[in-house]
């Protein structure tokens, strides 16, 4: 202390010159980008390849943006405030660099230096890889809600996984998917901060001790067999319009050597290899589950982030001295899926065992922690893990498991009538050969708010899948309809129809409040209609530069053609196969046109993208029916200017942001009662544009604000594919479809032997999704479409009322429902009056 008071005087000086902050003017920005070309990248300073000033331009923006940073956590300290913690095994982020400065304000200096640099903001934004780190709508969800909670400002945080490799690279090779390992740090990441200094033990395997106490009682302490290290990867998430700037904290594994003293005698090269076991924890998202040990390592990942998580957590917690029973009063952890659940077992661990909290105690906070999402229906996906495989890697962990199972049993036993098939339902473990943990039920018991993703699926949860919980605990299962960020998905992909916003609005604010929209829909004007076509030619003008550059030439857009697209997961829920089944449909009626007749038609471009899990047979096939069609379609004389079909390889958030805005009609047609939400939908809606789609997810609440008469919406609802599903009846092949059927198994799409597992089971009449139900009703659906297009007037109408209907559906709008509902926790806005950048 002595020490410091000397040095103060000194140091108080340099604080002040350091602490003022970065300026925002072209020239200060070029100055930072000059420094980090020395100093960070070591580059000469006349060779300014576009890589190095893409980095260069990053990290000068991450200065700035962990100064605000810096600023905001000191304040939510200072305020107290509760926080809440997305814990998340997928954080889809795509780029950052363009979003970033447009949330931080400094996007037109930014500009400004790349030009004087000689590059265009742009190209250079191209540059960047995306962070794939999340495989659909789960992660893409948690990356939204980030970037509504850095802007609404609630103090808040994310948690996941730094995986070395994200979601695989997709190639098409021969019509095929051909899956390459995404590695995607080969050019570093700039806007991370390693914290080699935040480094949490994580413990497994072993076993657990029983220690008596100086009071007499008996104390259980798990002696974990192995220790692994977990270093935190910070990114800075800026808000929008604020200079709040949130954390998503990722865990990186690495070695703990001193950490396994017993492994330091075995033989070096035994160490080695455990060494780099350790560091495998984190290299990929979703390792092959089909093996024991695939399965473990999935196992050990989820545990892995929830512990290093909830040591960050308590330690944060601790720094105020508060006493645990209010935990719940400044914590709240989301559970994004059953993913991060084996934190409702850890927490209970450290809690009773190492904080000596009775259980019951520990059990309330636990419970008052915890809120859980549900992201699916599908009994399939639902999260299950054998129990020998847990009690091996986790064995304190399985012996709460069965005290919280056993506990929750005896309650419903006493407090409830059920009959003994309800209570077998309800537990946590499943009787079967081997025992299953049942991670769903374990998030149920253990939260104390469960929500559904769209009104029908939070329902079907109530009613079906969760009924037994709904009948318990009425009024724990809600629902939190998704939303998507206006804006990525709107201000940032799609600058021209903003603009049309902007200047309808008189002013931008509908960025961060989007019921603004609802006051436009009452007075439309020929001007904004106008506009918004022009955003739409704008947009098709790039996505066709685009596959123009990709496929050298070959494929050449037609921009006045109807842009119809499907881009998600391939799965058969879905039905990329109903709508591929349609095209195929669709070429016939060309063919068998007069060329008079063929002129006639509407002029269609069909875009396909997305991927398939790299061992969905199913899925993998219909990838290789929709290329195979594209090249027979696309090559054949007749119909080749009435008709394009595309298959856009590897699906990303950066393609995504492509073709959304140059999208007419957007297809989202899972089998009713399957999609749990979908999020695409609302992108493409707010982009203007029109659906075709079945009663599922949000497209229920979607046309009920748009109108439904604006839509193109069919086939069997909910309870109806129920009932056929209940009445096993198998459904007549309509002729289009047999006529559709017997051209693929003709071999006109090459070799029917690669669709076998498509096409069977409908002429099989084993059609769980009801594809041959549906399919007469999807093509009226379609003629519906075309009718419509033909009247441009018509279309432009219904794809403005549609843009204005979506005002509920940004992400901020379900941000400030789990805040109120879920967390209570309140907005912390930093303020700003000390801060003068420019
Ligand atoms: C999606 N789920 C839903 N799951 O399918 C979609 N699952 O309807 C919804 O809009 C979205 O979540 C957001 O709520 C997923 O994306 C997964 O990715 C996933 C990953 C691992 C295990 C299970």
């Amino acid at each position: 202390p002595m020490l410091q008071a000397a040095r103060r005087p000194k140091l108080e000086k340099l604080w002040d010159l350091v602490d003022e902050y970065l300026h925002n003017d072209t020239e200060s920005i070029m100055r930072s980008m000059a420094d980090h070309f020395e100093y960070t990248l070591a580059r000469n300073k006349w060779n300014l390849a576009p890589q190095s000033l893409f980095q260069a331009a990053a990290y000068s923006l991450r200065d700035r943006m962990i100064e605000w940073w810096n600023d905001t956590q000191e304040y939510f300290y200072d305020q107290d405030s509760k926080r809440a913690y997305y814990m998340s095994i997928e954080f889809l982020m795509g780029r950052t660099l363009t979003n970033a400065l447009i949330s931080t304000g400094l996007l037109s200096p930014y500009y400004e230096a790349l030009k004087e640099f000689g590059e265009n903001l742009e190209t250079i934004a191209d540059l960047e890889h995306d962070a794939g780190l999340g495989s659909g709508g789960l992660g893409r969800l948690a990356a939204c809600f980030l970037d509504s909670l850095a802007t609404l400002n609630y103090p808040a945080w994310g948690y996941g996984i730094r995986y070395k490799y994200g979601q695989f690279k997709q190639n098409i090779v021969r019509g095929y998917q051909v899956e390459t390992p995404d590695f995607w740090l080969e050019s570093g990441n700039p806007w991370e901060i390693p914290r080699q200094d935040i480094v949490y033990k994580v413990g497994m395997y072993g076993s657990v001790q029983y220690v008596t106490r100086s009071d007499g009682s008996l104390a259980v302490k798990w002696e974990p067999g192995h220790c692994v290290g977990a270093v935190a990867y910070d990114t800075p998430i800026p808000g929008f319009n604020t200079k709040n700037t949130l954390s998503l904290r990722l865990w990186s594994s690495k070695p703990l050597v001193d950490m396994n003293p017993e492994e330091l005698k075995a033989d070096p090269w035994d160490m080695l290899r455990q060494n780099q076991a350790d560091e495998e924890i984190t290299s990929v998202l979703y390792p092959k589950a089909d093996s024991d040990s695939g399965k473990e390592l999935r196992l050990k990942q989820q545990y892995f982030f929830s512990c290093a998580t909830l040591q960050d957590i308590i330690r944060r917690f601790k720094k105020s001295n508060r006493p645990f029973a209010e935990f719940p009063d400044k914590v709240a952890i989301q559970l994004n899926d059953t993913h991060p659940t084996v934190s409702v077992p850890e927490l209970m661990r450290i809690l009773v065992d190492e904080e000596s909290l009775p259980w019951d105690q520990a059990w309330a906070i636990t419970t008052k922690t915890f809120g859980f999402t549900n992201h699916t229906v599908l009994p399939e996906a639902l999260e299950k893990w054998s129990v020998p495989m847990f009690a091996h890697l986790l064995p304190r962990h399985m012996q709460i498991v069965f005290e919280i199972n056993h506990r929750f049993l005896e309650e419903v036993k006493v407090k409830f009538d059920c009959s003994p098939e309800v209570i077998s339902r309800l537990s946590i473990i499943e009787e079967s050969n081997p025992q299953q943990i049942r991670m769903a039920n374990l998030a149920i018991v253990g939260s104390h708010t469960v929500n559904g993703v769209a009104r029908i699926h939070s329902e079907i949860l109530q009613q079906s899948v969760f009924a037994d919980w709904h009948r318990l605990w009425p009024g724990k299962i809600i629902n939190i309809t998704n939303g998507v960020t206006p804006r990525r998905w709107l201000y940032c992909c799609n600058p021209t129809l903003s603009s049309a916003v902007t200047k309808q609005l008189g002013g931008n604010a509908w960025v961060t409040d989007l019921s603004l929209l609802k006051d436009l829909r009452s007075h439309i004007t020929q001007e904004f209609l106008r506009d918004v076509r022009e955003a739409n030619k704008v947009a098709k003008e790039r996505l066709r530069k685009y596959v123009s550059k990709l496929t050298n030439g070959a494929v050449d857009l037609d921009t006045s053609s109807l842009f119809d697209t499907q881009v998600k997961r391939i799965h058969e829920y879905k039905r990329q196969l109903m709508n591929i089944l349609g095209v195929i449909h669709r070429y016939q009626c060309l063919k068998a046109l007069t060329p008079t007749e063929r002129s006639q038609q509407v002029k269609r471009t069909h875009i396909f993208a997305g991927k398939a899990a790299a061992s969905y047979q199913q899925a993998k096939a219909v990838i290789k029916l929709i290329n195979t069609v594209a090249d027979v379609v696309n090559s054949d004389p007749q119909t080749k200017d009435f008709l394009t079909v595309v298959f856009l390889p590897n699906y990303s958030v950066s393609l995504a942001e492509l073709i959304v805005p140059a999208t007419d009609l957007s297809e989202h047609i899972s089998t009713a009662g399957t999609e749990a939400s979908g999020t695409s939908n609302m992108k493409f809606a707010m982009n203007a544009g029109l659906i075709i789609g079945t009663l599922d997810g949000a497209n229920v609440e979607i046309v009920e604000a748009c109108g439904q008469e604006n839509h193109f919406i069919f086939g069997a609802t909910a309870p109806e594919v129920d009932k056929l599903r209940a009445e096993r009846q198998s459904v007549a092949i309509d002729q289009r479809l047999y006529n559709v059927l017997i051209s693929i198994e003709r071999g006109d799409f090459g070799a029917s032997s690669n669709y076998r597992w498509l096409i069977d089971p409908l002429w099989q009449g084993n059609d769980y999704y009801c594809v041959a139900h549906d399919f007469p009703l999807y093509l009226e659906a379609q003629q519906c479409v075309d009718a419509d297009w033909r009247t441009p007037d018509v279309w432009a109408h219904k794809t403005v009322l549609t843009m204005f209907g979506m005002g509920t559906f940004s992400s901020d709008h379900s941000i400030h429902q789990y805040a109120r509902n879920i967390w209570n926790i309140k907005p912390a806005r930093m303020p700003t009056e000390h801060i003068t950048t420019v």
